[in-house]
């Protein structure tokens, strides 16, 4: 990775993995690209911004070989509740946008990234210690724009030979960037209702257990794939990857640790719910520790104390 490209670059990884990757590579070797700008957000001032909409095929080649990248890490995409909302749309920024990115891929000889998730599985695949190769039927608009863009991942790999690397991520949990429009965003909202107004509404039933990630566990679980033994691979699009499974009241209970007049209440979205009620309760993460040696050293415990000193209201 020498010259890389990130798109949906203000959203909530992209955020935090482009002031890791300038770190590690240098500044001017990360271009930054979204489909608007955020003044306030700290990657639009330390290095390269593109601003693109990854559904515009030319403008996407012109951005790729202004800067030579010979990586691409793609991140554009509407989450779970929004693109349930919103499906026409859905499939046209998701999917539109992902053939886009591997075409530029192919044609330019670029390695790949972009992420998958939980939400590619469904109601009928084995809910605990969810394997790598399960039944994978979605019953959401984004499940099936995953399920479509691990195979076609799997497609431009086996047919043009493109390096494309992913993982099913689950619920990112991080302080830098909100997430926005996802069903697990409760899991970050949670934590600066706590420190703002010490109550919270959570929107999901409070046994509703889905799998977690602490942000710079996910950071370094990219870069780590990345960086893998291509010889290594043999899952590729992609990797089930977790660091803990929790439920709204488990959180809650770790929360009130810290502070200890912390409420929670609960008023259901029927939307959410029924999205997260279709998810895994925890997936199996096997594949990854075995192929690319996935770590992560987060826990529940560790990663809502660091939450709670991190927040800055
Ligand atoms: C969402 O909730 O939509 C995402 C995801 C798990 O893919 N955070």
């Amino acid at each position: 990775m020498k010259n890389i490209l990130v798109t949906g670059a203000t959203g909530q990884i992209g955020t935090e993995l482009i002031m890791k990757l300038r770190h590690i590579y240098g500044n001017d070797h990360i271009v930054a690209s979204n489909i608007r700008e955020h003044k306030e957000n700290p990657i639009m001032q330390s290095g390269p911004f593109e601003l693109m909409d990854v559904r515009d095929a030319s403008r996407f080649f012109e951005v790729a070989t202004k800067y030579n990248v010979d990586t691409i890490i793609h991140l554009a995409a509407f989450l779970s509740a929004t693109a349930e909302k919103k499906p026409l749309l859905a499939w046209d920024l998701n999917m539109g946008g992902l053939i886009n990115a591997l075409e530029v891929a192919k044609e330019l000889e670029c390695q790949f990234f972009t992420p998958s998730s939980i939400g590619a599985f469904g109601p009928s695949t084995q809910k605990n210690k969810t394997p790598q190769d399960a039944l994978q039927r979605p019953n959401t608009m984004y499940g099936i724009n995953k399920v479509a863009g691990e195979l076609l991942c799997d497609y431009y790999f086996t047919k043009y030979g493109v390096d494309t690397r992913g993982m099913r991520f689950p619920g990112l949990i991080s302080y830098m960037a909100l997430p926005g429009g996802g069903t697990t965003d409760y899991a970050v909202h949670i934590f600066y209702e706590a420190l703002k107004t010490g109550k919270f509404t959570s929107y999901l039933r409070k046994d509703t257990f889905m799998d977690m990630m602490y942000m710079p566990d996910a950071i370094n679980s990219i870069i780590k794939l990345m960086e893998a033994n291509p010889d290594k691979l043999h899952h590729r699009n992609a990797y089930n990857v977790s660091a803990m499974s929790f439920s709204p009241e488990m959180i809650a209970a770790e929360i009130k640790k810290h502070i200890p007049t912390f409420k929670m209440s609960y008023k259901i979205d029927p939307v959410r719910q029924k999205i997260a009620d279709s998810w895994p309760n925890s997936i199996d993460s096997t594949a990854a520790i075995q192929e690319w040696h996935f770590r992560a050293v987060y826990d529940l415990k560790t990663m809502t104390a660091d939450m709670l000193k991190r927040i800055k209201l």
